[in-house]
């Protein structure tokens, strides 16, 4: 480095040793801080990390104890502080803890939006490094060639399945990454022998195929900045991945809570006398950049800075309370970060129109020609998942697509749904549109992390990112019959989850139509693919052509009546046909289409007219969808009602094998029929 990029790096090192001293001897004791994570120890190596990480779209993924990163990236004082206070001037606008932190790119880094979840920070880390190659090889985007993506850890997070999951797809396809493990020795109180056999990530990872290992005293300014700095221009030459260790003192608790109990008096002062301030400022003597004078008028300089900094957080205002409200979902405006418009680039137009003279074709085929449509149309598509590749999906939806638009854009993914999902979310917020496929429902459970974080992304980075994505997973049992691990539905649990908008078409234009809006659009979307009705007689239909969109939101009236209304969705919409068929009874139907949104005021208005309403659905009923379903009608128009609103669901129970014994759970025809007469009874 350059004696003035020396510089630099000691002023991110100093102002962050005294934001830390201010926080904790004065913010945290007069209550005004309550989440406080110094970095003291870990600045040094931190900002000669984010001195080499200027190549413009270069990117890290970080964690609570990164704030000398973010700095060096371009996060200002005021903002560091106004974080922890939970001000209007923070980043997230008071929404986050101000240690978790996000920036978007101004000095040539983005900070991805970090997770309060230890491990998090990985797979997505993985998804900005494939988005560099692919934008740099596929998309041919010269801006992009030379870029890395970094994600910072302590050791702890070294035993995550994040932190797996990452480095075997890194390294088992080769990508620009760099794993950044800051080896304090405790997470928490606990030693780092506990989280890898030895202590020692770097050794253990030896054998591991095409991963560079680099172990750095990450307080010595020469090794440090030696081998830092040399990995990184390795990686961005080589665009294949390292793991450096970087071993630093953690020189104060764990957090602002943390009295530091479990250490010895020994182990404190060893790590004080490995403080890293103490180190550069010999260094700066012996290189003659700066005497002792002149370093103590430097850190008078910058203390002084820092205090007017701390001062102006103080004086900001209090975000306003109904601000909290809002930017759950895309609202119009643009993030900085996330998604085809942010990144300039507006998705293609299609009138909307519907074909009525096409091909009969079922559902299978429907998501077929979509995705394929949308592959030709946007080359930021990409399709991706496990033997989603060569074989076309254990489903069949994408039969011959990697054929046609290459193994760059429809690709096999290694086992890993929590790989998937993270990946899609760095894919999202370095502009692709991401579209992974989980195959089945019950599979989706390992990335549970990855997609209650990526929904949340736009409300707490205060709108400043998002991870638009479709998350295809067929669901339901098959035409056959069903089991405990490929039939589960599960929707409720997608409509609880905050950020994510929900499809479940019941036939093959509706697929066409939803999966096209949904790739399109600005949100995360589950797009729920029912097996039964992959094809079947029921679920197919004229395929609408390539311009056919539904909006979310807008149920169909299936069937008008007057006597009842039922509400499903998915396959439950034929069984409810089929039972009405078998009374003749004049029931309405209404197909939802979309589950969030739902189409309150279809439902509402179909309910004030028959006064009769059944809420059919194959999720589990104790919480199901039907039961918000029901709580609406209640509240909105009770005094219409000639009956309860009745749930028919299964009970709480996995579906089961035998087909005799799923037709016991699962609400059968007759079952709908005899339910129905019930209700027109009451
Ligand atoms: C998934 C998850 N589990 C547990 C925690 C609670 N937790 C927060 S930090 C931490 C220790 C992490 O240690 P390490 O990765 O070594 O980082 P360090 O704090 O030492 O820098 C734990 C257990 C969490 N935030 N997320």
């Amino acid at each position: 480095m350059t004696k003035n990029e020396w510089m630099d790096v000691a002023r991110t090192v100093i102002a962050s040793r005294f934001i830390d001293t201010i926080e904790e001897t004065e913010l945290v004791p007069a209550g005004k801080v309550t989440y406080q994570f110094s970095a003291k120890g870990h600045e040094l190596a931190q900002a000669i990390l984010g001195q080499a990480l200027r190549q413009g779209n270069d990117c890290a993924t970080v964690y609570y104890r990164s704030r000398p990163l973010v700095l060096a990236a371009g996060m200002t004082y005021e903002e560091a502080f106004a974080g922890p206070l939970a001000l209007s001037g923070s980043r997230s606008g008071g929404r986050d803890i101000g240690v978790v932190h996000h920036l978007p790119n101004t000095r040539g880094v983005t900070v991805l939006p970090a997770s309060g979840d230890v491990g998090a920070q990985y797979t997505p880390c993985v998804g900005w490094a494939q988005a560099i190659t692919y934008r740099t090889r596929v998309m041919q985007d010269e801006s992009w060639a030379g870029a890395v993506a970094v994600a910072l850890g302590g050791d702890g997070s070294t035993a995550t399945s994040g932190f797996w999951a990452a480095l075997n797809i890194a390294t088992t396809v080769r990508l620009p990454m760099v794993f950044f493990i800051e080896d304090n020795h405790f997470g928490i109180s606990v030693p780092s022998t506990f989280q890898t056999p030895g202590g020692n990530i770097a050794e253990n990872l030896g054998a591991f195929r095409n991963l560079r290992i680099v172990d750095v005293d990450g307080t010595s300014p020469e090794e440090a900045d030696r081998l830092i700095t040399k990995t990184v221009e390795h990686v961005r030459s080589s665009q294949g991945p390292a793991l450096i260790r970087v071993r630093v003192p953690r020189i104060c608790g764990h957090s602002g809570a943390d009295n530091q109990s479990y250490k010895t008096q020994e182990q404190k002062a060893e790590e004080l006398a490995r403080d890293p301030i103490g180190k550069l400022k010999e260094f700066f003597a012996r290189k003659k950049y700066m005497d002792d004078g002149a370093w103590s008028t430097f850190t008078h300089e910058i203390e002084q800075e820092v205090r007017a900094a701390c001062e102006a957080a103080l004086a900001q205002t209090q975000p306003l309370p109904e601000a909290s409200l809002t930017k759950a979902f895309y609202d119009g405006t643009m993030p900085r970060h996330g998604g085809l418009m942010a990144d300039g680039v507006e998705p293609p137009i299609s009138s909307g129109d519907k074909v009525e003279d096409g091909p009969r074709v079922n559902l299978i085929e429907a998501v077929k020609r979509t995705l394929d449509n949308e592959l030709s149309r946007n080359n930021r598509v990409v399709v991706f998942g496990e033997d989603v590749g060569v074989k076309g999906g254990v489903h069949g939806a994408t039969v011959d697509l990697q054929i046609k638009h290459g193994v760059d854009r429809v690709f096999d993914t290694s086992l890993s749904e929590e790989g998937i999902i993270g990946r899609a979310v760095g894919m999202a917020m370095a502009g692709l549109v991401p579209v992974p496929e989980i195959q089945f429902r019950k599979y989706l459970d390992p990335a549970t992390e990855q997609i209650n974080d990526a929904g949340t992304i736009r409300w707490r980075t205060n709108g400043d990112f998002a991870a638009p994505m479709v998350v295809r997973i067929p669901v339901g049992f098959s035409k056959r019959t069903g089991d405990p691990w490929h039939s589960v539905s599960g929707e409720a649990i997608f409509a609880h989850t905050i950020g994510w908008r929900v499809a479940m078409p019941s036939n093959a234009q509706d697929a066409v139509g939803l999966l096209r809006t949904a790739m399109r659009g600005n949100d995360p979307t589950f797009f729920l693919e029912h097996r039964a009705i992959q094809d079947t007689a029921s679920g197919r239909g004229v395929y609408p052509g390539d311009d056919y969109l539904i909006p979310f939101g807008v149920a169909n009236i299936l069937r008008a009546g007057t006597r009842a209304t039922i509400v499903a969705w998915g396959e439950m919409v034929h069984r409810a046909k089929s039972a009405v068929e078998l009374m003749g009874a004049d029931i309405e139907i209404i197909d939802l289409r979309t589950i969030i949104p739902w189409d309150t005021e279809t439902v509402i208005s179909s309910v004030k007219r028959t006064s009769r309403c059944m809420v059919l659905h194959e999720d589990t009923i104790t919480c199901g969808f039907g039961a918000e379903i029901a709580a609406t009608i209640t509240q909105r128009c009770f005094q219409y009602l000639d009956a309860p609103v009745v749930r028919i669901a299964p009970p709480d129970i996995p579906i089961p094998y035998n087909k005799g014994m799923m037709d016991a759970v699962i609400p059968t025809i007759e079952r709908v029929a005899s339910e129905l007469e019930i209700l027109l009874a009451y």
